[in-house]
């Protein structure tokens, strides 16, 4: 099966690192497409990079409808455009936090998050509460260091690994959840530390949506996830006009 991993921010080094993490985990029949848009913000640390993050997503979500794509992942943890992205495709889309999120709830019965910037802590917990999440999340932390830290220096990740032992032994966590695409190279070295689960979400979106095509469960195209109502778009967005689809079920 062909999936398409889409880190939503234009640094083709996180794209990298994603593409590793993806691949690593993936069926040996499973072909990951690892991309990032090449127009908006170089990292996503808020709700206006996440609006104008949409508009590459959906492109490359267009791009793969045509060339057959199985299943996709959105791998930055505010989910940007899930819903959207489902509108226009027929197979599944992932996005990493709802997905890290689900599968601490399989191996813990709580479990914390571990962010990068304080401002995003709030996007998690809009994430915690829309997926029900609220009475397995026992805490969201943030280490306060920008997303693109990650990919600079190592003092980002001794504090990812300083606060996740935090959680540990304060939390009454049981797993932990790494709130950003860019740790995605540190969840087994951590879980290995800490002797408990610590979750890349990409990873676990990659393995979500191949069981979802292998149990040929595609978006539903019966109500609000059918795809975009035909109209013109105007403008900029001119080239994002909706064309009529046949309904494929
Ligand atoms: C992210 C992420 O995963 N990618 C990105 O650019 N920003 N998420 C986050 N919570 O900082």
């Amino acid at each position: 099966m062909k999936l398409k991993v889409i880190n939503p921010n234009t640094t083709a080094s996180m794209t990298d690192k994603i593409g590793i993490a993806a691949r690593r985990v993936a069926s040996s029949d499973t072909e990951i497409i690892a991309c990032n848009p090449t127009m908006g913000p170089v990292s996503i640390e808020g709700h206006y990079d996440e609006a104008l993050s949409v508009v590459g997503i959906l492109e490359e979500i267009r791009k793969g409808e045509a060339d057959g794509v199985d299943g996709y992942v959105i791998a930055c943890f505010g989910d940007p455009g899930l819903l959207a992205a489902r509108e226009l495709a027929r197979g599944p889309v992932l996005g990493i936090a709802e997905a890290a999120m689900h599968a601490a709830t399989f191996v813990a019965t709580g479990f914390s998050i571990v962010t990068t910037l304080r401002r995003t802590q709030i996007i998690a917990q809009h994430l915690v509460e829309r997926y029900g999440m609220t009475h397995f999340c026992r805490k969201i932390r943030a280490i306060d260091l920008p997303v693109l830290s990650l990919e600079e220096d190592s003092f980002a990740k001794k504090m990812i690994l300083n606060e996740c032992k935090t959680a540990l032994k304060e939390d009454n966590c049981g797993a932990i959840a790494l709130g950003c695409s860019g740790m995605a190279d540190l969840a087994t070295e951590i879980s290995t530390e800490l002797g408990i689960p610590v979750i890349d979400g990409v990873s676990a979106a990659v393995k979500f949506v191949e069981a979802l095509v292998s149990l040929k469960l595609t978006t539903s195209k019966v109500g609000d996830l059918a795809y975009p109502i035909a109209k013109p778009y105007t403008g900029m967005l001119s080239t994002f006009t909706p064309t009529s689809r046949r309904e494929e079920g």
